[in-house]
């Protein structure tokens, strides 16, 4: 691909961590602010890319800070250039290892990257990618978590009617309580209130063994879950594979995978039957269209997860594109958030990613 020419002049990086509208409780943590590590890429052109990484726990905000600054001096004065950036950090970064919080440093000075050059282009990402997509359907992620306001039963399915209010057809609810009979309880007390035409995903967030996850699956094969979403560790590609192959409903992974190279090899051990990618583990844009090549080889359906701004450019240019997973956590400090209406987001016009910042929001929350 011939990119616009850009030089790397720096790179300014803040952490904040901003309240949800509705805390996320899974079966391994629960959250109530989403910490975020926003960063401006400068060029001497006078460009600047943007991208915001989702930091999980608000003490990984500065440490990640620190891997962009420190790669941020290495690149100045390098041609703007995905490859570049790779090649530098890669080799940098390459005895302490590149995954973790030096992998999402790396992604999102790659999605900083791709953001100024398509905005250089005069482009939105998803034609600088060469897409004419316009739309795609998304799943609302929000809520419908396990934590024990919602253990009730009138409490979860009103939280799914509240859920599908701004016109979704498809919501994921959060698996893997201790006891199954509660999650049963759940899924059935949010199945009897949507229509049979609303998918329902689910996603169990690793916790359960090989053991539990056939049991359990098996036992809720009958309530219609349109996904079960990381029964297993992730790693344990095998594991994976037999719940693939025992089971009618199909089982999704893929957002902890941290490179193409184990994407790839996760689809030769057939351990999924849809992929998720999440742009911030698996080496941002460009990571994210090499693993869209091997889901197109493969024939594998293919979603996003979390930051729905970004991902929409990048679903729209991916051949197999099935789900966007819409969350709101950074709609408070996005200046253009995405626009969704009866479950459909309408992919951004605006040059490049179209994210920018809300700077008195930005402000108001810093970290530090
Ligand atoms: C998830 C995402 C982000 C934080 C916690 C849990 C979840 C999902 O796995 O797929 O939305
Ligand atoms: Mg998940």
């Amino acid at each position: 691909m011939n990119h616009p020419r850009l030089t790397f002049k720096s790179v300014r990086a803040r952490s904040i961590s901003v309240p949800m509208n509705r805390p996320l409780g899974t079966s391994s943590a629960t959250m109530d602010k989403a910490p975020f590590l926003l960063l401006d890429l400068y060029t001497d052109e006078g460009v600047v890319g943007h991208a915001h990484i989702f930091c999980y726990r608000d003490f990984a905000a500065p440490l990640i800070r620190k891997a962009v600054e420190v790669a941020g001096e290495l690149l100045v004065g390098a041609p703007l250039q995905p490859e570049i950036i790779k090649n530098i950090c890669g080799s940098y970064f390459m005895l302490l290892g590149n995954q973790g919080i030096v992998g999402m440093a790396i992604s999102g000075l790659d999605v900083a990257c791709w953001d100024a050059l398509a905005k250089a282009s005069g482009l939105p990402l998803s034609q600088y990618l060469g897409s004419d997509i316009q739309s795609l359907s998304a799943y609302n992620s929000n809520g419908l978590s396990i934590s024990s306001n919602l253990a009730d039963k009138i409490a979860i399915a009103e939280e799914a009617q509240a859920l599908l209010e701004q016109g979704f057809k498809a919501l994921k609810i959060r698996l893997g309580r201790e006891d199954h009979a509660e999650d049963v309880k759940a899924v059935k007390a949010v199945r009897e209130v949507i229509s049979s035409g609303t998918a329902l995903m689910s996603d169990y967030n690793q916790a359960l063994s090989l053991s539990e996850a056939l049991e359990r699956g098996l036992d809720l094969q009958q309530e219609g879950l349109y996904w079960i979403e990381e029964p297993l560790p992730y790693q344990d590609l095998e594991g994976n594979a037999q719940v693939v192959k025992t089971l009618q409903v199909p089982i999704q992974n893929g957002e902890n995978y941290s490179s193409p190279d184990f994407l790839s090899l996760a689809m030769k051990m057939k351990s999924m039957d849809y992929i998720m990618i999440d742009l911030m583990r698996i080496g941002g844009v460009s990571g994210w269209m090499q693993a869209a090549e091997l889901a197109k080889e493969a024939d594998l359906l293919l979603s996003s997860h979390l930051y729905p701004e970004v991902s929409a450019h990048l679903l729209a240019a991916s051949t197999t594109s099935h789900w966007l997973e819409y969350i709101d956590w950074a709609e408070i400090f996005i200046a253009e958030p995405v626009s969704i209406s009866d479950g459909i987001v309408k992919i951004s016009a605006s040059v490049g990613t179209g994210v920018a910042w809300q700077e008195d929001v930005v402000t108001h929350y810093e970290l530090d």
